[in-house]
C-alpha cells in the first residue's frame, strides 16, 4: 500500500507516457478508450460525480478539469463542485467514488495509516482518529496546478500536457494537524543524515514500471513550518478526489507538492527517485528556448522542483462574456504568491499598457490566500486590452513577457494577465 517505488525507477520514455497529454498509451480498457475517443465527450459531472457539468475537461480519462473563471469568481472559497482536479493515474467506470472520502480499493477511513519512517529512531504510525484527537488549525490558501496557464506558452511553442488556461486554481480552507510537531516527536527522532522528507500518496501507477506519486522537500525547508496534515476541505471531510481522507498541505506551494491520500512521510538522505520528483514538475535552472532543452532532459542537477508559487494576478472581471460596454467599468481580480512577502501592488491597464492604475488590494485571509483587488477604468468602443501585474515587498513581480519563462513542460506561467474586451 502506497510508498511503493519500482526498483529501478522509471525510464524517461515511461514517464513521458505517464505524464502524456492523453495517457492513452498504457493499459486502458476498451471501454475507457471509447470514452476517451468519443466524439460527444462526457461532461465533468459524468466523469466525477458532483462536479459542475460546466467544468472544462482537459483529460476525460484522468478526470483532469479546470474551472471557468465566471464560476471561479463567484466564491471566496472555491466549492468542491467547481475545484479543478488533477490526478495522474487512470480511473474508469463508476464516477461516484469521488463523492466518498476514501478512494476505491483503498483502506477505509478507520483503517487508514500514515507512517513516519525511514531514517528515524522509531517508526510512527498514525490513524485518522489519532489525527482527529490532536489540535486542528486552518490554512486558507490558493491551490494551483504548476501547469496552470500552460496554454499561454503556445504563443512561443506549444508544450505537451493539459492546455490549462487560468482555471487550474482555487482558494480553499484546509483544516488539520500541524506537521512539524508530529515530526519533532521524541520517539521518532529523525537522524541527522536525513536531508529529505518524502510524502507518498496511496495511488499507484497503472503499470509495474510506473512511478509512484511522491514528492520530496528538504527537511530544513521553512515552508514545512506551516504545513498541515489536512482532514477537512472547506469545513467538510476531504472528498477522495481531492485527497481524502488525509492530504499533506503546504501553504504557498504549487499543487503537485500537496500530496493526496497521504500514506507515508519518509526521512532519507536523498530525494525520492520517483519521476514525479526527479524528472517531472521541475523548472530548468536557467532560461531555455524551444529546441535547446527537451522535456526529457531534466535531471536533479539542471532543474529545481516547482515549490513556491510565483507571484501572479488574474483578471476576474470583466471577462469577454460579460459584454462590457464603453464607459466606466470596475476591473477586478485576484493576486497571490508563495506567502513569503506581502503583495504590495497590483497595477492595471485598460489600454494595452499606455497608462497604468494602481488597484486597491483587500487585506487577504492569509498570506497564501487570494488577494482581491479592484480599480475603476474607462473602456472605449472597440477593443480594449486589459492587463494586470502584481508585485510583492521583495520586489518580485510578473514578467512583462511571460514567454521568457517558457519551459518544455510548461510550468509556472506567471506572465501579465491579458483580457481583451470588445466594448
Ligand atoms: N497522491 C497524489 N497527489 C497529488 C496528485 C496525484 O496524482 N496523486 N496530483 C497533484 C497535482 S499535479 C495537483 S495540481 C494537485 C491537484 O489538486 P486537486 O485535484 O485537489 O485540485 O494534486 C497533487 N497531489
Ligand atoms: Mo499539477
Amino acid at each position: 500500500m502506497g510508498h511503493r517505488l519500482s526498483g529501478r525507477g522509471v525510464s524517461r520514455r515511461e514517464f513521458g507516457l505517464l505524464a502524456g497529454a492523453a495517457g492513452l498509451s498504457f493499459g486502458l480498457s476498451p471501454a475507457a478508450l471509447r470514452t476517451a475517443l468519443a466524439e460527444d465527450a462526457p461532461n465533468a459531472a459524468q466523469i466525477i460525480a458532483g462536479k459542475s457539468p460546466d467544468m472544462i475537461i482537459l483529460n476525460a480519462q484522468l478526470g483532469v478539469m479546470e474551472t471557468p473563471l465566471n464560476l471561479l469568481r463567484q466564491h471566496a472559497h472555491t466549492p468542491k463542485e467547481i475545484l479543478f482536479n488533477r490526478l495522474h493515474y487512470p480511473h474508469e467506470g463508476d464516477a461516484s467514488w469521488y463523492a466518498t472520502t476514501e478512494p476505491p480499493g483503498a483502506p477505509r477511513r478507520e483503517d487508514w495509516r500514515i507512517s513516519i519512517d525511514g531514517l528515524v529512531e522509531r517508526t510512527r504510525s498514525l490513524s485518522i482518529a489519532d489525527l482527529e484527537g490532536m489540535d486542528q488549525v486552518k490554512r486558507v490558501m490558493v491551490i494551483q496546478c504548476a501547469g496552470n496557464g500552460r496554454s499561454f506558452y503556445a504563443a512561443k511553442e506549444k508544450v505537451a500536457g493539459g492546455q490549462w488556461k487560468n482555471g487550474g486554481m482555487g482558494n480553499i480552507e484546509w483544516e488539520g494537524v500541524p506537521l512539524k510537531p508530529l515530526l519533532a516527536d521524541q520517539e521518532v527522532a529523525p537522524s541527522s543524515f536525513a536531508r529529505w522528507l518524502t510524502a507518498s500518496g496511496w495511488d499507484q501507477p497503472a503499470t509495474f514500471e510506473g512511478s509512484d506519486f511522491a514528492k520530496s522537500y528538504p527537511v530544513s525547508d521553512p515552508a514545512l513550518d506551516n504545513a498541515i496534515l489536512a482532514l477537512k476541505m472547506n469545513g467538510e471531510p476531504i472528498p477522495a478526489v481531492h485527497g481524502g481522507p488525509v492530504r499533506l498541505i503546504i501553504p504557498g506551494y504549487y499543487g503537485n507538492m500537496n500530496v493526496k491520500f497521504l500514506t507515508a512521510l519518509s526521512f532519507a538522505a536523498e530525494q525520492s527517485p520517483s519521476a514525479f520528483q526527479s524528472v517531472g514538475y521541475r523548472m530548468p535552472l536557467v532560461p531555455v528556448e524551444p529546441g535547446q532543452f527537451e522535456a526529457n532532459d531534466y535531471t536533479i542537477y539542471n532543474s529545481v522542483p516547482t515549490y513556491g508559487q510565483k507571484i501572479k494576478s488574474v483578471i476576474f472581471s470583466p471577462l469577454p462574456e460579460d459584454n462590457a460596454k464603453a464607459g466606466e467599468v470596475e476591473i477586478s481580480g485576484v493576486a497571490f504568491n508563495d506567502g513569503l512577502a506581502q503583495i504590495t501592488s497590483v497595477e492595471v491597464t485598460a489600454d494595452g499598457g499606455a497608462s497604468w492604475m494602481s488597484a486597491d488590494i483587500k487585506p487577504p485571509e492569509s498570506p497564501w490566500a487570494w488577494h482581491h483587488w479592484s480599480t475603476k477604468a474607462m473602456l472605449t468602443s472597440g477593443t480594449n486590452k486589459l492587463m494586470s501585474r502584481a508585485t510583492d515587498a521583495l520586489g518580485r513581480t510578473q514578467p512583462m513577457d511571460g514567454l521568457t519563462r517558457w519551459n518544455p513542460r510548461g510550468y509556472e506561467w506567471n506572465g501579465l494577465d491579458v483580457v481583451e474586451i470588445a466594448a
